[in-house]
């Protein structure tokens, strides 16, 4: 390659690299945002809404226990507050089918994948604000929230997504 070449080759890296990092930044800043506003994306079938915690609640809050297992400790009851996520996704008109998986994804990077069909039964799968009638707190303040998806039927917790952002249904 003569000097020229390499020049040319060098600056289009430089620019991709660039470009790249702006458009991650943008997409990771526009998550920040709504994790701050304690706010939650919900998608799927082509749609995509972003509601607030007013209207989570409205959707019909319910008090259950669950275990939960820290790292590094035994299994804990507490009381969550929250609603069924099959509720909210039927709340903004999107149709969860059988078989297919539901992604949470949360503001550290953290990436869940459900199976559908966990989110459709009864009683298993909520999005949860509360423990024992105190706000999760958001990452920053040391807490799980102000969102975490609770699965009661899970035998562990590590699927229980803390600080999740976006919910998608894959279909
Ligand atoms: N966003 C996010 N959620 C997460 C994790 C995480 O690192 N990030 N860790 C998981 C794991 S491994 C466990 S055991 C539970 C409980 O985490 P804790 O040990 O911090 O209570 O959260 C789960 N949810
Ligand atoms: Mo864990």
């Amino acid at each position: 390659m003569n000097n020229k070449r390499v020049i040319i080759s060098v600056t289009l890296l430089a620019i991709i690299v660039l470009g790249l990092g702006f458009i991650n930044k943008e997409s990771l800043g526009d998550k920040k945002e709504i994790h701050e506003n304690a706010e939650i994306i919900i998608k799927g079938n082509g749609t995509q809404e972003k509601i607030n915690l007013e209207e989570i609640k409205n959707i019909g809050e319910e008090e259950f226990s669950a275990d939960l297992k820290s790292s590094g400790k035994a299994a804990e009851e507490h009381i969550y507050t929250g609603v069924l996520l099959k509720e909210i996704f039927e709340e903004v008109g999107i149709k969860l089918e059988e078989d297919k998986q539901v992604i949470l994804t949360a503001i550290d990077g953290y990436v869940v994948a459900l199976e559908s069909n966990e989110v459709l039964e009864d009683g298993n799968v909520y999005l949860a604000y509360k423990m024992d009638g105190e706000s999760l707190g958001t990452r920053e303040e040391g807490g799980s929230g102000p969102y975490q998806v609770i699965i009661r039927n899970d035998q562990f917790s590590q699927r229980w997504c803390k600080h999740v952002v976006e919910i998608k249904f894959d279909e």
